[in-house]
């Protein structure tokens, strides 16, 4: 991008915010071109005639079309501005935004909280005009380095995002994949892709995990209390798997909350187990001896069957959402996935179908008679505070 004669549109419903933000930007960046609008359809008719702009800022709470609806029609329109979010909305809120704009695959650059603030557009300027990585890197989003990650731990940027699992015999809820998240002060919403890497790099996954169990436990004991029957599955990183006190560890912090190990699904990846090392053999097969469930996660990505996975403790695959959207276009991948289901079957195993995004998706697994399935058609990863009401709708709706 070329940041001289960049071109940024604004839209917002109040003359005075359009008037400060406008004024603030031509002050810290003279050289954009700079367009208001008082609403979202102004917008999207101007998108129509001529290109779309590098950078749009976005009011979330606007009279006639709100933020988020202007947010689904410019993905539908497959817009390629980056885009901020200006709002007064409780972080929260801008929170679960930041994970629609992923599930919509738009690209967030940050948000702007207002009252808007001079250092804020500053901040925005200095991050547009930074050099961007091409398009093929920026799906790889900039790795956090060591002082960020441990900023983030000290500071408790951390926090879990919960996606449902749904059983497909009789659409009832099954439970939550808990995936972590950390809120950047300055890059906003860091996706795990950035982050996780580098806590297995500087030694801090294990402690990552512990604290994002922790607090997925203490959410999971609160929905117990309140009457649902959940269960949650849990990443494991690798790494996690070559100490041989993980086991007691995962107990005690399950004691300490009076939470059965048989409410925890332990995720680990095929490739974590392809050399089936004495260590995490072991580590697995206790596991399973305590009653913790095991499963395979991303199947479909490598080349192991499900015949050797058998001799492995896992009671449960989830095949990997590339794999499943493959199967929606070619004959070859879709036998494949059937012939992995009639085989789970037969090995007494569970499969959960990831990245379920449309009703074909979900017709196709449920038609092969899949058991569970989890993706953005359910729900995206949501945060702890919209789990109940999320849950009462699905109830009331489809269950
Ligand atoms: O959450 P998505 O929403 O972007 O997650 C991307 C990848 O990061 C997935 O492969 C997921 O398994 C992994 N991931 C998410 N949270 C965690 C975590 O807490 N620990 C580990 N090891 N991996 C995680
Ligand atoms: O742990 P695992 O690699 O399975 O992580 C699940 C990842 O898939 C997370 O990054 C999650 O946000 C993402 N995800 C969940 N549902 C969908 C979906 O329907 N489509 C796509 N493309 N990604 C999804
Ligand atoms: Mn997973």
């Amino acid at each position: 991008m070329n940041p001289s004669n960049l071109h940024c549109w604004l839209v917002d419903d109040s003359p005075t915010v359009r008037q400060v933000l406008l004024h603030l930007l031509h002050e810290t960046a003279p050289t954009w071109e700079l367009r208001e609008f008082a609403g979202g359809a102004e917008l999207l008719q101007q998108l129509e005639l001529s290109a779309a702009p590098e950078l749009v800022l976005i009011d979330l709470n606007m009279a006639g079309m709100d933020g988020i609806e202007l947010l689904r029609h410019l993905a539908a329109r497959h817009c390629s501005s980056r885009l901020v979010i200006c709002s007064g909305a409780p972080v929260r809120v801008l929170q679960s935004v930041g994970e629609l704009c992923r599930a919509l695959k738009l690209q967030l650059l940050g948000t702007i909280l207002k009252p808007i603030t001079i250092h804020a557009v500053t901040d925005l300027v200095r991050l547009v005009q930074q050099p961007s990585a091409p398009i093929s890197e920026q799906a790889t989003p900039t790795p956090l380095q060591v002082h960020e990650v441990l900023r983030a731990l000290q500071q408790h940027h951390f926090y879990p995002v919960y996606q449902p699992i749904i059983d497909l015999r009789n659409n009832s809820l099954r439970g939550f994949e808990v995936l972590s998240r950390c809120s950047h002060p300055s890059r906003g919403l860091v996706p795990p892709d950035a982050f996780i890497g580098s806590l297995e790099k500087y030694g801090l996954i294990q402690l990552h995990t512990f604290d994002n169990l922790e607090m997925a436990l203490r959410d999971l004991q609160s929905w117990l209390e309140q009457g649902l029957d959940l269960e949650l599955s849990v990443n494991l990183s690798p790494q996690l798997l070559d100490d041989l006190t993980l086991p007691e560890q995962l107990c005690q912090l399950l004691d300490s909350y009076h939470i059965p190990y048989s409410r925890l699904h332990l995720e680990v990846t095929e490739s974590s187990c392809a050399g089936t090392l004495a260590t995490r053999l072991d580590i697995l097969n206790r596991l399973a001896l305590r009653g913790f469930h095991l499963s395979i996660d991303d199947f479909g990505t490598s080349f192991s069957s499900l015949e050797r996975l058998q001799e492995l403790p896992f009671d449960t695959v989830k095949l990997d959402k590339g794999y499943i959207q493959r199967a929606l276009t070619d004959e070859a991948c879709r036998a494949s996935v059937e012939s992995t289901l009639m085989m789970a079957r037969r090995l007494d195993m569970r499969i959960v179908a990831e990245g379920i995004e449309t009703v074909a998706g979900w017709n196709m697994i449920h038609n092969a008679g899949c058991d569970m399935c989890q993706g953005y058609y359910v729900a995206a990863p949501m945060q702890a505070a919209q789990v109940l009401s999320w849950c009462q709708q699905w109830q009331q709706h489809y269950h």
